[in-house]
């Protein structure tokens, strides 16, 4: 396999169309919410295509569960939020009516001015309270969304989003909890057209993706609280990465968290100590949501990192 640095992976894979767009959107945005906290959660797994019109691709696993409920967390917290996520994946507000729900929350009826669409008395409760949040949000222009689907797409707009944030100190907080993928084929290895299936076999051979936290860290962001996540699915080894994570890069906190059990324990790994967060059976039952813990953990930690002179 293949190993590049961070430098060479942008000289050899094209930034999207939108990159330029995209930077100067973020100024605007910083500008707007100047002095007040502003974080970048990124959510959902990239892709990694395996030809240039491309029609197969590698996914990584993720649904955007976890950066779409932490988005409206952190708004409810105050924060203006930069929501970097893999297109078609989970949004906040609508992920709460899957499927056909928002239908069943309306009712349509037919009158002389023609048709009607009233909020149904009894189902619509939700609708109308996830409405009101939305539309004060919209009001108030504190979210701004940027999708992705290609692992190298994800890339540049993290580069470039992260710089723009750099104006905003220690006030921005990277919260980067999207599933990116470890291995990717250089473009220049890439077949231009659909690749055929008249072979008795297929080889395909990635390149390891180079460790973007390091120049984040250190260049882009360096003033930044950033917090990465660390997926595992061996329960042994989920410390000992996450630490390993933590004393490479330097940043301020790596959350550990394990495929199966994600959704109601992780682990805060700090320089100083493993804290615990996890969602008691009650909990779980009164549908509680476990990104509520960590974001009330960070927003303190930050406010803490803000406060030190
Ligand atoms: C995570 O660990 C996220 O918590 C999940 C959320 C992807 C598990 P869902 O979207 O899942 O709620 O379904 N994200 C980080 C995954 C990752 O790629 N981490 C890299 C690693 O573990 C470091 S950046 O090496």
């Amino acid at each position: 396999m293949t190993a590049v640095n961070w430098e060479q992976f942008y000289q050899n894979q094209a930034p999207p169309s939108c990159l330029d767009e995209v930077g100067k959107n973020v100024t605007k945005f910083c500008a707007k919410h100047q002095n007040q906290k502003i974080v970048l959660v990124t959510s959902g797994g990239t892709t990694v295509p395996m030809e240039h019109n491309t029609v197969r691709f590698v996914d990584n696993f993720s649904a955007g569960s976890r950066g779409s409920a932490s988005v409206e967390y952190f708004l409810k917290a105050g924060y203006a939020v930069v929501f970097l996520n893999r297109l078609n994946s989970l949004q906040p507000f609508i992920r709460h009516f899957p499927k056909q729900e928002l239908f069943d929350c309306l009712d349509v009826s037919d009158s002389q001015q023609g048709p009607q669409i009233t909020v149904n008395a009894r189902k619509g409760q939700k609708l109308v309270r996830i409405l009101k949040e939305y539309k004060q949000v919209s009001k108030e222009e504190k979210l701004m969304s940027v999708s992705f689907s290609t692992l190298s797409e994800y890339l540049w707009l993290l580069r470039v989003i992260s710089q723009e944030l750099n104006a905003c100190k220690k006030h921005a907080l990277l919260y980067l909890a999207a599933a990116v993928s470890d291995f990717y084929i250089p473009e220049s290895k890439l077949p231009t057209h659909k690749i055929q299936s008249n072979v008795q076999s297929l080889q395909v051979s990635f390149n390891l993706v180079p460790k973007m936290l390091e120049p984040l860290v250190s260049l882009w962001v360096p003033d930044a609280f950033v917090v990465s996540f660390k997926l595992e699915t061996d329960e042994s080894i989920l410390i000992s990465k996450a630490r390993g994570a933590l004393e490479k890069y330097s940043h301020k906190l790596v959350i550990g968290n394990l495929l199966h059990s994600r959704k109601y324990h992780v682990l805060i790994v700090s320089d100083a100590e493993e804290h615990e967060l996890r969602l008691s059976p009650q909990e779980i039952e009164a549908g509680k949501e476990i990104e509520e813990k960590i974001i009330s953990e960070l927003v303190k930690r930050h406010d803490d990192y803000l406060n030190q002179s």
